[in-house]
């Protein structure tokens, strides 16, 4: 792309001054992003489009992943990594005056998810590119992404994030690719020749514009597309000319319930709420993706009964589950299949990922409202459950019980989960753990009715990002001590073993993360005003905030530093720099108080001097993937608390690991994993495990009293939450949190826990003082995380559920 900096220096001056026509003394950095970032995607449209050639001539399986977030954050940097030139262009800006830093910051973070999700969603499509396979992204581009959070007064403040302002360089608007979308209506059923034909009269029509972007691969030639859907209105939704009927004002109506449709992103809150635009959204991603998949697989002249071998769909989670009867809907009304056949066909295209076993939020939906605005996708479903139903009567005769609790539709509601695993062939955990739970618990029936379709899919995270992008000095300290070859086989990261005990290595270690360290204490300067010692301990938990997360564990065992600090001032600790990060859904309140409280105690604790060289605590505002990427390379220790259990499997948790961080954390989600290769002596386990806490659940026999009673500690935790005093500046100031924990009986074991917890951060604290036994866990952490690479997971989709292998291309 660009040989060497001079040459880069060249084409970047000639083109600013060509496209801005201005002097390069009066060049800003938006000015530089802008036209770096045109160059970047002009140099790549041609290996785009013979990528896109290839495939269609090889007739290549692609394979799509639909979802309804992609939280991509930036790509100037990205992209420059995965094209080789990363290096040459820091160092040419850096000579023309421009330090990349700068210039990267002017590009908003695409933030298109909420936590986990979305962010496996982005790196699964660095992945997919990165190794060749032919795999693709389908999502919606909303105009606002996931909120902007400030802190006011300690409280979280929401704001629109309103990402697209300076425009968006890195997408191209398809407008020569757009589909018709169709809701409401009514279904008209004829009879033509013997076949039964449904048409649906008086629809309101929607335009779905793709938006697409190039997903480079790293240090190949090979350009997937992430293509992001937008709604946008026709001239004649209803097929005659507005104004004739009066139907100006409808129009402007339709107008803007039309544009709401990608408008802005629904925030989690775990709780499952059935939204009507939110199945809007949903269709409209579904029916706009399939009929673009289906239009490609058009191109191949292909009957569409050998769809299976072209085409493979994944969901992630249940919110795209509308893509099964989409799909029948297309093949039986529009390509006249038969029920069957197209049962068979969509059953083979489709898989399901499942990244939940809370069951309040497993996603339900009204009956009523898909009949009222998806009448003839209503009609399949309908279809299905009753089929379903028939299936299962005859396998399990006399279990009316079983038969209820495994319907598609039930008590007036659609189960999207049980839609998507009988309309699916493959359903998949994200972790160990979870997969057994899946199978074990939460959808045993469905276990034992189909066995072959369950299967484990640990997640995985891009190194390229979140290691040698992130962390830039560890990458070249790791290539250093064992070459490069770890770059394209991640796995053999694990290399770094026999280094770990080699004291110079671990220096060189130690260097790097002090001064990540140091450049985050930097920017928490810079935010708040607030000095924290790089030297001291930096004990981090950054993730979405939800109480099974439990973000109060970490703050009562906060407190209880604080109190045993001010018990006994000279106690011998080392001195520890507490890091948040975290948004609360708008309308979860506790979450939100939760944050109030984090705030509340770090106002505290940070203006207490007496604390102040050992004890700190950071809200760090506005959690997103850019933050991430400064905060996780200055990590110590990694925060992965969750009750067991309820963590499908966690990815902030590899991320800190790749990065040499040590984990204290419960025997939840990946944590497991991590363990399987760690062992007890590099990471710190703590906690019930999983079987515990769903004992408790079954039958009983926990009391958050009891604890309350019987542990002085955690008496005086508690009761900081109502008294006045180091917490609380007046009475009851956080007896909602209070109640939640006492009178509803600690549904997430915080204080079950506490204890333990305790003791894991002893054995921190005392880890901690010998550095160079340190340094040397942190080796071995970053060594097994190659297991963690998203390259890894992405291969066995590719090899276990997509049946696709790399793409090699032909000479043409
Ligand atoms: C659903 C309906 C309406 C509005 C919002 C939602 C919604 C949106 C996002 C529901 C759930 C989500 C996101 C869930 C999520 O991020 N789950 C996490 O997925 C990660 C990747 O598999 C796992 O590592 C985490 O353990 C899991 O919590």
């Amino acid at each position: 792309m660009f040989k060497d900096k001079d040459t880069f220096k060249r084409a970047l001056t000639r083109q600013l001054v060509d496209k801005l026509g201005r002097p390069l003394e009066e060049v800003s950095e938006a000015d530089v992003y802008k036209v770096l970032s045109g160059m970047i995607r002009e140099q790549i449209g041609r290996d785009w489009a013979q990528t896109n050639t290839v495939y269609k001539e090889q007739k290549e399986k692609q394979v799509y992943y639909f979802s309804m977030e992609f939280l991509i954050g930036r790509l100037l940097g990205n992209n420059l990594l995965n094209l080789g030139v990363l290096e040459t262009v820091r160092d040419g800006l850096k000579e023309l005056g421009f330090p990349f830093g700068e210039v990267e910051e002017q590009e908003s973070d695409a933030g298109l998810g909420n936590g986990g999700l979305g962010r496996l969603a982005a790196c699964f499509m660095d992945s997919l590119a990165s190794l060749q396979y032919a795999g693709h992204g389908t999502g919606i581009r909303y105009k606002y992404g996931l909120f902007e959070q400030k802190i006011m007064d300690g409280n979280q403040v929401e704001l629109p994030d309103y990402w697209l302002q300076k425009g968006n360089e890195w997408e191209i608007r398809r407008p020569d690719k757009q589909v018709e979308v169709r809701f409401w209506g009514n279904v008209v059923t004829r009879e033509v020749q013997g076949r039964l034909i449904f048409e649906t009269i008086q629809y309101e029509s929607v335009r779905g514009v793709p938006y697409d972007v190039p997903i480079i691969g790293f240090g190949n030639p090979h350009i997937n597309t992430l293509r992001l859907w937008s709604a946008e209105s026709m001239m004649d939704p209803f097929r005659q000319p507005s104004g004739q009927d009066g139907s100006y004002y409808r129009y402007l109506d339709y107008n803007r319930s039309v544009e709401s449709i990608s408008e802005f992103l629904y925030p989690d809150d775990s709780h499952y709420e059935g939204k009507l635009l939110r199945l809007k959204q949903q269709y409209f991603l579904c029916s706009a993706g399939v009929q673009s998949v289906l239009r490609t697989f058009g191109k191949l002249n292909l009957p569409l009964t050998e769809l299976p071998e072209k085409v493979a769909i994944q969901i992630n989670d249940t919110h795209p589950t509308l893509v099964i009867p989409e799909l029948m809907r297309l093949l039986i009304d529009d390509n006249g299949f038969g029920w069957d056949e197209a049962w068979e066909i969509t059953n083979k295209v489709v898989g399901y990922t499942n990244h939940t076993i809370l069951s309040e939020a497993l996603e339900k939906w009204p009956q009523q409202m898909v009949k009222e605005l998806l009448p003839r996708i209503y009609m399949i479903i309908e279809e299905i459950d009753r089929r379903f139903r028939i299936q299962l009567n005859e396998r399990y005769p006399d279990q009316p019980d079983r038969v209820s609790r495994m319907a598609i539709i039930e008590h007036n509601q659609i189960r999207m989960a049980h839609l998507a695993i009988h309309g699916g062939h493959s359903i998949n955990g994200v972790a160990a753990l979870h997969t057994e739970i899946l199978k074990k618990r939460e959808m045993k029936d469905f276990y034992e009715l189909y066995p072959e379709r369950f299967n484990n899919k640990t997640n995985g995270i891009t190194h390229r990002r979140w290691l040698m992008y992130a962390n830039p000095d560890l990458a070249a300290l790791v290539t250093e001590c064992m070459g490069s070859r770890w770059i394209k086989h991640p796995q053999e990261l694990n290399g770094l073993i026999k280094c770990c005990k080699d004291a110079a290595f671990q220096n060189e270690v130690a260097k790097v993360k002090k001064q990540n360290k140091e450049r985050l204490a930097a920017y928490i300067l810079e935010k708040q005003g607030i000095t924290v010692d790089p030297n001291s301990l930096f004990d981090i938990q950054v993730k979405r905030l939800h109480a099974y997360k439990r973000q109060l564990l970490n703050v009562f065992h906060i407190i209880h530093l604080y109190n045993q600090l001010k018990e006994n001032p000279n106690m011998d600790i080392v001195p520890r720099t507490f890091i948040f990060g975290a948004k609360a859904a708008p309308s979860y309140y506790l979450a939100k108080r939760i944050i109030k409280l984090i705030n509340t105690v770090a106002a505290r604790i940070n203006g207490d001097k007496a604390v102040r060289d050992v004890l700190k605590v950071i809200f760090l505002e506005n959690y997103s993937v850019s933050l991430a990427q400064k905060i996780i390379p200055a990590a110590d220790v990694s925060e992965q608390i969750s009750t067991a259990s309820k963590e499908a499997s966690g990815t902030g948790n590899m991320k800190f690991m790749m990065n040499g961080a040590l984990t204290v954390g419960t025997m939840d989600g990946a944590n497991v994993e991590m363990h399987e290769m760690l062992g007890d002596e590099n990471m710190f386990i703590f906690g019930l495990s999983a079987e515990q806490v769903q004992n408790f659940y079954q039958y009983g026999g926990y009391s958050a009293w009891d604890m309350y009673n019987s542990d002085s500690r955690i008496h005086e935790v508690m009761d900081q939450l109502i008294a006045p005093g180091p917490v609380c500046s007046q009475e009851n100031e956080f007896r909602d949190i209070y109640q939640s924990i006492l009178d509803h009986n600690d549904e997430y074991f915080v204080l079950k826990d506490f204890s333990s917890y305790i003791e894991a951060h002893l054995n921190i604290d005392l880890a901690y003082r010998n550095q160079s036994d340190w340094h040397q866990k942190a080796i071995l952490n970053i060594a097994h995380s190659g297991k963690f690479s998203s390259d890894c997971t992405i291969r066995e989709y590719a090899s276990e559920i997509w049946k696709i292998s790399p793409v090699k291309r032909r000479q043409i």
